[in-house]
C-alpha cells in the first residue's frame, strides 16, 4: 500500500514537471505579443531626433512605396498591402505563399499612376504543387484593388532566394530582381528567368531594345535584392552571396545591359573574362544580406539582414560607412521620399529576436545626418 502510493507520487511529479517542461518550450517558441499595427502621421512628426519611429507593429515589412499624396504602401510578406493614410488599412493580397523567404515582397507604383492608377507587387504562389514567383498588377483606387493582372509568371520559386525587388527606373521599363531558387545553375542559363535582374514593359511584354529578346537584362545573379539608380543614370543592385557557415561575400553591382554578374563561377573579387566582379564586396568572413537600396546625394544606401546595419556606400571615395549597427535589428526596406528615408526592421522573419513592437519603420532625417 505504501509502495504504491510512493509510485503514484512520483508519477504525479513527473507528469508536473513534464507539463511545466511543456509550457516552458511553448512560451519560448512564442514570439513577444503583437498588437495591432500601428502608424503617426509622418506630416505631424515634430521630434528633433534624426530618427524616428514611424510604424509599430508591423509582421515582416517587405516593401514601402508612396504615392503621389503621400499615401504610405506597405507590403507584409505573409500576404497583407497595408494602406496608411495615416490610419492602416490592410488589403489581403490573395494567393500569397508565405513559405520562407517567399510570400508578398515587391512593391511598385507606376511612374504614370495619377493618370492610369497602377500598381504592381511580387508574389509567391503555388501552382499544381510548384512554387513560383510572379509579378501582378492591379488598379488602386479609392483604397480599393481591381482588375488584377498577371504580367509576368515562369519565375520559379522556393523557400529560399526568391529575388522580389520590382522598381520602375528612369526609361519606365519595370525591373526585377529574381533569386536562383536554391540552384545556382538557374543563374547561367539565358532561357531561366531566375538568378536574374529582369526588364519589361508596364504590360509585361518584352522592350525591343532587351539583349536576349526575352525579359532577361542581366544573369548570373545569385539572390539580389536591392535596386537603385544614381544621379548619371546607373543602375546598383545588391546581391546575397554564398550562405550557410562559409557565408560571405555579398554584393554590391553595377548593372548594365546583357553582362554576367558571374554566380556561381566567380565570387567576392574574383576576375574571369567575359565576368563582372562587384564594385564592392563583403569578403569572405563578412555577411550584409543586402537588401533595398537608394542613391542619395553620391551614395548608394543599403539595408543589411544579418549585417542588422543601414551601409552607405560613397561612390567617389569608395569606401563603406556602417549606420545604426544593432540598433533596431534586421533592416529590409529602403525607401527615400523627401528627402527622408524609411527603413523597415525584419525581426519576425523567423531569422530575428524581436522586440515586443517589431517589426517598425523607422523615418531617417539625412539633413540631421549631415547629408
Ligand atoms: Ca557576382
Amino acid at each position: 500500500m505504501k509502495r504504491k502510493l510512493l509510485y503514484i507520487f512520483f508519477i504525479l511529479i513527473f507528469i508536473f514537471l513534464l507539463g511545466g517542461y511543456i509550457i516552458y518550450r511553448l512560451q519560448d517558441n512564442l514570439d513577444p505579443s503583437r498588437g495591432a499595427p500601428e502608424i503617426i502621421d509622418i506630416f505631424s512628426i515634430d521630434d528633433p531626433d534624426s530618427e524616428v519611429i514611424i510604424a509599430t507593429n508591423l509582421e515582416i515589412p517587405w516593401e514601402i512605396a508612396f504615392l503621389d499624396d503621400d499615401v504610405m504602401l506597405i507590403t507584409e510578406r505573409p500576404g497583407k498591402l497595408l494602406v496608411a493614410d495615416p490610419q492602416i488599412l490592410p488589403l489581403k493580397i490573395e494567393n500569397v505563399e508565405h513559405i520562407g523567404e517567399g510570400g508578398l515582397l515587391g512593391l511598385a507604383i507606376h511612374p504614370d499612376y495619377a493618370s492610369n492608377n497602377w500598381i504592381y507587387i511580387y508574389r509567391t504562389i503555388q501552382v499544381n504543387g510548384l512554387i513560383e514567383n510572379q509579378v501582378v498588377r492591379y488598379n488602386f483606387t479609392q483604397n480599393k484593388l481591381s482588375n488584377q493582372t498577371v504580367i509576368l509568371d515562369g519565375i520559379q520559386g522556393s523557400s529560399v532566394h526568391d529575388g522580389g525587388r520590382i522598381k520602375f527606373g528612369p526609361d519606365s521599363k519595370l525591373y526585377i530582381t529574381t533569386g536562383d531558387a536554391g540552384n545556382e545553375d538557374l543563374a547561367q542559363d539565358i532561357d531561366s528567368l531566375n538568378g536574374k535582374i529582369l526588364r519589361i514593359n508596364d504590360d509585361g511584354s518584352i522592350p525591343d531594345d532587351n539583349p536576349f529578346g526575352t525579359a532577361v537584362w542581366t544573369f548570373g545573379h545569385r539572390n539580389p535584392q536591392g535596386l537603385a539608380w544614381d544621379d548619371t543614370g546607373r543602375l546598383w543592385a545588391t546581391e546575397h552571396g554564398r550562405s550557410g557557415i562559409l557565408s560571405g561575400f555579398d554584393e554590391l553591382n553595377i548593372i548594365e545591359k546583357g553582362k554576367n554578374y558571374g554566380w556561381p563561377v566567380i565570387q567576392g573579387s574574383e576576375v574571369l573574362q567575359g565576368l563582372e566582379t562587384p564594385i564592392t564586396q563583403s569578403g569572405p568572413d563578412t555577411t550584409w544580406a543586402p537588401a533595398g537600396a537608394v542613391f542619395y546625394n553620391g551614395s548608394i544606401f543599403f539595408t543589411g539582414l544579418r549585417g542588422a546595419t543601414l551601409y552607405e556606400y560613397k561612390i567617389e571615395e569608395d569606401e563603406l560607412i556602417s549606420h545604426l549597427t544593432n540598433e533596431y535589428g534586421r533592416l529590409r526596406a529602403l525607401v527615400l521620399h523627401d528627402n527622408f528615408l524609411y527603413v523597415s526592421t525584419s525581426n519576425r522573419d523567423g531569422r530575428g529576436d524581436p522586440d515586443i513592437e517589431d517589426d517598425m519603420i523607422i523615418r531617417i532625417d539625412l539633413e540631421k545626418w549631415g547629408r
